[in-house]
């Protein structure tokens, strides 16, 4: 048998399970009575850096005690299985990676990676909480930024041609916990669709993106994802 092709778009509500906030879904996603939606951009950034980088340090803080949930653990299951498997996430909390996915395109960043805000100096920091903010470069003493894309900043663009392309070539895309009202990220499953490929949504609410989707999976991915693989890899014999 010919196995599919599968691209996979995760956001936010992919690592809920696992104890991490997602961007809009009110309450909790609170933090000093601010909306992350107004702290996620280079205009925060450059007026009060300390506040921006206080809201990332409270972030990592929650992000290092998460472990990958079912739904990140049936995505690496899914890349050994699958030859042509590519998974492209909004996420920056490094859980797919823990889970053990080798092949991650990263679109907004990641933020366990810091970046100087004056030379090219870029690194993995995982220490939480940071002992300095705002940290600075050990190079030139500049300004450190998280390595993540805010509202207003282009996405890598080698990055986001190789998802297109994946999401052009793939039989069947997995949408996976995403509002999909980001762009570009909410317009990759489009392409799937417009090469005559169908889209799967998993979310807990029907979004923008459910109109166009062959089927929309209501539930947490972290059980609906599992039960959707088991039952998929019996139709494709590979269990
Ligand atoms: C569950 C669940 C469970 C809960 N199981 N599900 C076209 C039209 C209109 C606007 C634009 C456009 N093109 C560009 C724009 C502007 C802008 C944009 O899209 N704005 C819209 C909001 C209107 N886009 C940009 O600015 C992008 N840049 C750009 O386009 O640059 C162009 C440019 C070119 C050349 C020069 C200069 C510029 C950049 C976007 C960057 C987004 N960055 C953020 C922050 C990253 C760092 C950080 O985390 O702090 O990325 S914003 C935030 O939103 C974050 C997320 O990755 C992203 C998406 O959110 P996500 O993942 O969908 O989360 P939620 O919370 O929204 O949804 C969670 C979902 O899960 C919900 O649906 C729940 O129901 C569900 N759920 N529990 C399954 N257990
Ligand atoms: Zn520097």
């Amino acid at each position: 048998m010919i196995l599919p092709k599968i691209a996979v778009l995760t956001g936010a509500g992919i690592s809920k399970g696992s104890g991490i906030a997602t961007f809009r879904d009110g309450s909790d996603s609170l933090w000093r009575h601010y909306e992350p939606q107004q702290l996620a951009t280079p205009q925060a950034f450059a007026r009060d850096p300390r506040l921006v980088w206080e809201f990332y340090d409270w972030r990592r803080q929650k992000m290092v005690a998460a472990r990958p949930n079912r739904a990140h653990v049936t995505l690496a299951e899914m890349e050994s299985y699958l030859p042509d498997f590519t998974l492209v996430t909004q996420n920056i909390d490094g859980l797919h990676r823990e889970a053990g996915n080798q092949k991650i395109y990263y679109l907004h960043g990641d933020i366990w990676y810091v970046r100087c805000t004056e030379c090219d100096f870029r690194q993995e920091d995982r220490r939480a909480p940071l002992p300095e903010l705002p940290p600075t470069c050990p190079r030139c003493g500049g300004l450190l930024r998280p390595d993540v894309v805010w509202f207003g900043e282009p996405l890598d663009p080698m990055m986001l041609m190789k998802s297109e392309r994946v999401f052009r070539e793939a039989d069947i895309a997995l949408v996976i916990g995403t509002s999909a009202v980001v762009y570009p990220a909410a317009y990759l499953p489009h392409y799937t669709l417009e090469h005559g490929g169908r889209i799967l949504e998993f979310n807990m609410e029907r979004t923008p993106l459910s109109p166009y989707a062959a089927e929309t999976i209501l539930g947490p991915s972290e059980i609906t994802l599992p039960t959707w693989w088991e039952q998929f890899k019996r139709t494709l014999s590979l269990d």
